[in-house]
């Protein structure tokens, strides 16, 4: 028997390998052992038809493909970054890449070719929550667990569907609620998850910062704010106060539209909830004020003095698989390494480290701006940026544009290889190992199950190869990823806090270690969290008549992303489809659409195909259509949050029309 962790989402579930099978492992987290249908068919993703198993080249991506060899492929990329200026040079990055690949792949861009233009996926996924930690808690820092909710009297979900994308944490949100946990779901959809909320309210899309302000402007008119713990662990406060007295209860609760009876039994019961939780996801990081967003809900814990005790905080539920870990090491190009960031004495530590004389001190380009930057060299890492970023006409033309791009995957059939040049074998899930970080600071070892296929090979050491032939040979020299976790071990203690250090590659194969336990007070240098005004700008996409709907985007259970590594078998795919719309039935009806219909769904930047499903649980004048619909992109709009730079993905303009 082999302990694992699943693969898939930021949950990180323990799985055992028993012979052919794979089981849920008891330890954590503890689910009785269940995995949800993605874990379960982990195994078939590594036999799949679609494997990429060999090397191939072409000098235009207007011709096929030609089988290469490494030393070829290795080789002429090493020669192109060499006749690169840095600065037009990119590694775009993925939230699923293990930890020992991120911190090869950081080690390499940023400590020696002395480009920061190293980012990843995760730009379009957490950077809002990144930001919004940093600004209020001192750090990147997620200061709560999910087993917490079982000391917690309420849940609040914001923008979370849980019960489809972290299905094993909402099978314990489940049987928390057995022991009196409530829950909260606020969501513009009647999702699976609102199903089985005690409260649900479908808040207007976009109105979150006014809904959290709501709850912040009550607590302090009310005096139900922990006064003590404000004046001592606090900034900003009376500024806060001051602020929102110029701001109208009125004008908050018309834009989030609620009804003043749905907030006060919300409000109800907040008040008389002793110990409360606050979770997240896309809904809120992914805006034009993601950020903002955040900020308005953290505003509430630290006015409340919910956080660092037992079954409070606000819990960032991130997705991907090891997008912590990616964040610990420094896979943003907003950050060098182990959470330093780009002033003089994080530059000279990391350098002394690393001990190289190349790294540049200010932040490289954003995952979300490097098709803008007319690069020289894109180097893709296990994640389809032509699928995944937003206003995908406008990114497919820039990255024709580019001179030399890399794709690095495991599987021959994403949207990105159709505008590679070079595209390398990675080994997948299952023939590889290294660590991963989960959503709460886990980090779990991940083990390679099966003989990894002869031409493939693990993404570090692809990156390692890629340094050999830069000629780094002494410094990029490790024989397996153990050697790496010792290293990015040891560079943890470059940064007081991250107590990493302390666990051990062998003992992680027993069993999983949580960092930052003892962590139980803010990171920033004055010791106390920072309140924030914010206030809704309504700075997204507004409706025309032209483009009347808004379209809201997200994930369906059975499916990952662009479904290259989940192909799960139709008896577990008998859930849901995989490409519907839905509509509300008076919209529905005034556009004489009827249930299954093609329907066509254009923006002002492009148009896909779908079919409607009418059903009340969207609201009106709002349309869903989940990713797995390959071509989502076609339709969203590019606007960033200014300071996370994450795209805005829930809130395009469009139009519904029967095909
Ligand atoms: N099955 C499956 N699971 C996954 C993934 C997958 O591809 N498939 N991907 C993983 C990844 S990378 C991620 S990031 C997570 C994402 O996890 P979630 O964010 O929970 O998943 P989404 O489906 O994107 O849900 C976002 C929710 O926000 C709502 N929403 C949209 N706009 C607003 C708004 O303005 N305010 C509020 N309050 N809500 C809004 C949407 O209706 C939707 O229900 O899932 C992870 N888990
Ligand atoms: N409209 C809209 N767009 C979105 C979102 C949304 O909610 N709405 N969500 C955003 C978010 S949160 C995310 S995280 C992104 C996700 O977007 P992507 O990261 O582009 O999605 P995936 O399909 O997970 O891509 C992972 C790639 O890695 C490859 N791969 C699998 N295993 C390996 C391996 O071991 N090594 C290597 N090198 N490659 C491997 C897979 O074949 C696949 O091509 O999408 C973003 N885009
Ligand atoms: S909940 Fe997430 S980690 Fe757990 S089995 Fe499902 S996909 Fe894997
Ligand atoms: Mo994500």
């Amino acid at each position: 028997m082999i302990r694992s962790v699943c693969g898939y989402c930021g949950v990180g579930c323990g799985i055992e390998f028993d012979k052919e099978k794979l089981i849920g492992e008891v330890t954590y987290p503890s689910n009785e052992g269940k995995l949800c249908s993605k874990g379960v068919s982990e195994l078939i993703s590594i036999e799949t038809s679609s494997r990429l198993l060999r090397p191939h080249m072409r000098s235009t991506i207007e011709e096929p493909f030609v089988i290469s060899s490494w030393e070829e492929s290795i080789n002429a990329i090493a020669k192109k970054i060499q006749q690169t200026p840095k600065e037009k040079i990119g590694f775009y990055l993925s939230g699923q890449l293990l930890t020992e690949d991120y911190y090869i792949a950081n080690k390499l861009g940023k400590g020696f070719i002395g480009t920061n233009n190293v980012d990843t996926n995760s730009r379009t996924c957490m950077s809002s929550a990144v930001v919004a930690y940093k600004k209020s808690l001192g750090a990147d820092f997620v200061p709560v667990r999910m087993n917490d909710i079982f000391k917690s009297d309420l849940l609040i979900l914001a923008g979370a569907n849980t019960a489809e994308a972290h299905v094993v944490f909402h099978n314990q949100i489940k049987r928390a609620k057995k022991q009196g946990l409530k829950v909260v779901v606020i969501d513009p959809r009647f999702t699976e998850t609102a199903k089985s909320a005690d409260l649900y309210l479908p808040l207007k899309v976009g109105s979150d910062i006014d809904f959290f302000n709501l709850i912040s402007k009550r607590l302090i008119d009310e005096e139900l704010y922990d006064k003590e713990f404000v004046q001592t662990h606090i900034n900003n406060f009376e500024l806060l106060k001051n602020k929102f007295k110029r701001v109208p209860l009125t004008k908050m609760l018309k834009r989030t539209g609620l009804s003043a009876e749905q907030f006060d039994a919300f409000f109800t019961l907040y008040k008389e909830s002793k110990n409360i939780i606050t979770a997240w996801t896309m809904g809120l990081n992914q805006s034009v004020q993601g950020v903002d967003k955040n900020l308005a809900l953290i505003n509430t814990h630290l006015l409340s003095g919910k956080i660092f005790k037992e079954g409070n905080g606000p819990l960032s539920l991130t997705g991907q698989p090891n997008a912590m870990g990616g964040r610990e090491v420094g896979g943003l190009s907003t950050m060098l390494a182990v959470h330093l960031g780009f002033d003089k004495k994080s530059v000279e530590l990391v350098s002394e480290f690393w001990k190289t004389d190349k790294i540049d001190n200010k932040p490289g380009l954003t995952a979300t701006q490097m098709l803008d930057a007319k690069l020289d060299l894109l180097i893709i890492c296990h994640t389809d940026p032509i699928y995944h970023l937003p206003n995908r006409n406008k990114v497919e033309a820039l990255m024709k544009k580019i001179p030399m791009v890399v794709e690095i995957n495991a599987y021959t059939n994403s949207e990105s290889s159709k505008f590679a040049h070079i595209r390398l074998p990675a080994a997948p899930w299952g023939e590889k190992e290294g660590t991963q970080t989960n959503l709460d600071r886990t980090i779990t070892k991940q083990e390679k199950l099966t003989r990894t296929s002869i031409e493939c090979k693990p993404d570090w050491e692809i990156f390692m190869l890629l340094a050999h032939a830069l000629g780094f040979k002494e410094t990029f020299n490790y024989k397996n990823p153990q050697e790496i976790f010792e290293e990015y071990q040891e560079m943890t203690k470059l940064n007081a806090y991250m107590d990493i250090h302390k666990t051990s590659y062998e003992s992680l194969k027993k069993q999983p270690f949580i960092w930052g336990e003892n962590i139980k007070h803010f990171l920033t240098p004055d010791k106390k969290g920072n309140l924030f005004f914010v206030e809704n700008k309504l700075l997204s996409e507004k409706t025309s008549l032209e483009y009347p709907f808004i379209l809201l985007t997200g994930r369906t259970r059975d499916q990952w992303h662009s479904g290259t590594k989940t192909n799960l078998p139709a008896t577990l795919l008998k859930y849901k489809e995989l490409n519907f719309c839905e509509i509300h039935p008076k919209d529905a009806e005034a556009l004489n659409i009827k249930e299954g219909d093609e329907i066509r769904i254009s923006s002002i930047r492009g148009t896909l195909l779908s079919k409607a499903l009418i059903t009340e649980s969207i609201n009106e004048k709002n349309i869903f259509i989940p990713i797995s619909n390959r071509e989502i992109n076609y339709l969203t709009n590019d606007l960033l949050d200014k300071e996370s730079l994450e795209p805005d993905y829930n809130h395009s303009a469009v139009r519904v029309e029967i095909f």
